[in-house]
């Protein structure tokens, strides 16, 4: 197969092309779009197609060509190409680590880690193709004997968001891949480099042309016409709540399978006997860590009165401390936002937060001076006195934004905790151990850490969240490829013969 040299080389404003068919594809609209670095909007990382939906019917037709001959294929084999995934990812981590905080923005080491999880769930799921792919049940009858298979459901959609951008376009596509599907993956348009590197990465891995097929474009037309493709059998997605509800609803006119993964308000309960430091550790983390841009980011911290003050200033202290700037540089601790729109929807939330009645700890205005104007930096910003009715203790903000409720015992605090829509990710700080088996249990969230981040989640064990931060399905962990089979029981009967 040859492949195109435009995604060899990394210039500035060099044009992408879609992937449809094992082959590099200008969009049959002839247009593009960039995408910009957020620490400098000046700079263009890449030209994108912007694809329509005659280059969308082009990849299902292709996926649906292709998928016969890859379900036919022993799923070792498909696994081999994963693990040939792995190592290529490995081969290529700084650079392509490089790539992305050009693109997203979010510091060095986290995009190192961005990528780390690819690889670790481009292996794990590698050994996926040589496990038994159903069970053996006994039969309540004689002579009868009962199995489940797994099949593939045929072309999946994926969709995935700006903030992780080679780690969830892998953690969808490798299962759905490895269970014997074709894929078409549309990336958000912030972000679609990593998921074009992962297609050629796979590809020369030996992935046949037309199993994975990539195409980039405006979220609107494309997210609606895949989630509602005669020839799509499921949709994977991550992203906000709005548009998983939209496109659950689009799905569910045709019955179609819909993996969802949405947004959380997620809270870390500082309790009084938690210790303080590790407490303002992990919330500046998982507060200000990737600018707040992670659907498990914290961004309520409840926490008992005797220690809200104490708490407060040390995180106050520990924010004003972060070193903001470019992300390549790696004396820095929190990059920008992904883009000048997201400024100013943080920013509005400062402003809600302040007519709220809310007290603004630190932070609240966008940083634009100097070094920082061409880029879209915000200021680590904490509310604190929040009451748990204000929209800045409901809504998600997505940003490097936290709000401190404070509470005055156990009871109350798993109350307003769970008092959101959302239910993806949970922290308490305790050393009691009775506090840590009761929160286990009352905590409404598919996610439960002690002692910890809310994010940092784990790829072999499953991922996701309750209520409206998703649709009840879990992605990752050792049942990730289940999300994207269907299970098939089989019962065979072997009576003695009737004569
Ligand atoms: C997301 O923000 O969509 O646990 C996922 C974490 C990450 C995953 C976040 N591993 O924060």
């Amino acid at each position: 197969m040859s492949m195109s040299p435009t995604l060899q080389s990394t210039e500035q404003g060099q044009t992408y092309q879609n992937f449809i068919a094992g082959e590099w594809r200008n969009s049959k609209s002839g247009a593009t779009f960039s995408s910009t670095n957020p620490a400098n909007t000046d700079e263009i990382v890449g030209y994108f197609q912007k694809s329509t939906i005659a280059d969308l019917d082009e990849a299902v037709a292709a996926a649906r060509q292709a998928q016969p001959g890859w379900a036919a294929t022993p799923a070792p084999e498909r696994g081999e190409i994963l693990l040939r995934t792995a190592l290529l990812l490995e081969q290529q981590r700084e650079e392509l680590a490089t790539l992305m905080t050009r693109e997203m923005g979010k510091v060095i080491k986290e995009t190192r880690g961005d990528i780390q999880t690819a690889i670790d769930v481009a292996k794990f799921i590698a050994g996926e193709g040589r496990r038994a792919e159903g069970e053996t049940i006994p039969s309540a009858l004689n002579n009868k004997f009962c199995l489940t298979i797994r099949q593939p459901l045929g072309v999946v959609g994926i969709i995935t968001p700006w903030n992780f951008p080679l780690a969830i376009p892998a953690w969808k596509t490798l299962p759905a891949l490895l269970a014997g599907n074709a894929v078409i993956l549309k990336p958000a348009s912030d972000t679609p480099l990593l998921s074009l590197k992962m297609a050629q990465i796979l590809h020369e891995a030996g992935l046949p042309a037309g199993v994975l097929n990539v195409i980039t474009g405006p979220g609107g037309v494309l997210g609606d016409a895949l989630a509602s493709h005669k020839g799509v059998n499921m949709i994977s997605l991550t992203g906000s709540t709005e548009v998983g509800r939209h496109v659950a609803e689009i799905c569910g006119r045709d019955l179609r399978r819909c993996t969802l993964e949405l947004g959380g308000k997620n809270a870390v309960i500082v309790l009084e006997d938690a210790d303080l430091d590790l407490a303002v550790e992990n919330v500046a983390w998982g507060a200000f860590g990737t600018s707040g841009q992670r659907c498990t980011a914290t961004s309520r911290v409840i926490v008992h009165k005797a220690v809200q003050q104490a708490f407060t200033d040390r995180l106050a202290a520990a924010a004003e401390k972060l070193n903001i700037g470019n992300g390549l540089d790696p004396k820095v601790d929190m990059g920008p936002l992904v883009n000048k729109g997201r400024v100013k929807a943080v920013h509005e939330y400062t402003q809600v937060g302040q007519m709220e009645g809310a007290t603004l700890v630190t932070g609240g205005s966008p940083l634009s001076d100097g070094e920082y104007s061409p880029g879209a930096f915000y200021k680590p910003t904490i509310f604190t006195d929040v009451s748990p009715n204000m929209r800045i203790a409901r809504e998600e903000v997505f940003g490097p934004f936290v709000s401190i409720l404070p509470i005055s015992s156990y009871e109350e605090a798993v109350q307003v905790a769970n008092s959101t829509e959302y239910g993806l990710s949970t922290s308490i700080f305790t050393n009691d151990l009775r506090t840590t088996f009761r929160a286990m249990r009352d905590i409404e969230a598919g996610l439960v850490y002690f002692n910890a981040s809310t994010t940092g989640a784990e790829i072999h064990l499953p991922f996701g969240g309750m209520k409206a931060s998703g649709n009840g399905h879990r992605e990752l962990g050792t049942h990730a490829v289940e999300e994207f089979s269907e299970t098939k029981s089989v019962f065979l009967s072997y009576p003695p013969a009737h004569k």
